[in-house]
């Protein structure tokens, strides 16, 4: 493990970028309860993790869905914008869409669901999902 997957070490180093994934099946679209960090679980988030050396974002959410939920996906586009996390970390987000596999919460979740337009707010997304959420929902493709 180098310094760069630990965060940056001086003010000067980039940011880590985590990324995440809007994943889209039968005009729903997935959202994954976190079960640890103690401060942010029992939030819901859009699944992802932190871009690992030499991996292009797509590759690392491939990877990280696949680890996380048990499933294959194929990222989309990019939803415009970058959202700060803890400092130097930021937030990207693809769409993807589910290829084989039912997720499940295998890593860092406890409870997976599938939200329709309608049932987005039904759920409390963490605070620095929620623009990448609603640009997701735009993009929901029909049932
Ligand atoms: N977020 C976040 N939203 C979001 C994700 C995927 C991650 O706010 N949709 C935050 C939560 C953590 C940081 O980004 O503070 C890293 O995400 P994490 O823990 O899911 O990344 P991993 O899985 O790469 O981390 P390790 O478990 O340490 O490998």
């Amino acid at each position: 493990m180098t310094e760069r997957t630990t965060g940056p070490t001086t003010p000067h180093d980039p940011a880590v970028v985590v990324v995440a994934g809007a994943l889209y099946d039968r005009g729903r679209l997935l959202a994954a309860r976190r079960s640890a960090p103690v401060e942010l679980a029992g939030r819901w988030e859009l699944p992802g993790g932190k871009l690992e050396p030499g991996e292009s974002p797509e590759e690392a959410l491939v990877r990280e869905l696949r680890e996380e939920l048990g499933v294959e996906v194929e990222p989309g586009e990019r939803i415009p914008g970058e959202w700060p996390l803890k400092p130097g970390y930021v937030l990207r987000v693809w769409t993807a869409r589910l290829l084989s596999g039912e997720p499940r919460p295998l890593e860092d979740h406890d409870a997976l669901r599938w939200l329709t337009r309608s049932e987005l707010d039904s759920v409390d997304w963490l605070d620095q999902d929620r623009p990448a959420v609603a640009e997701a929902a735009r993009r929901l493709p029909a049932a």
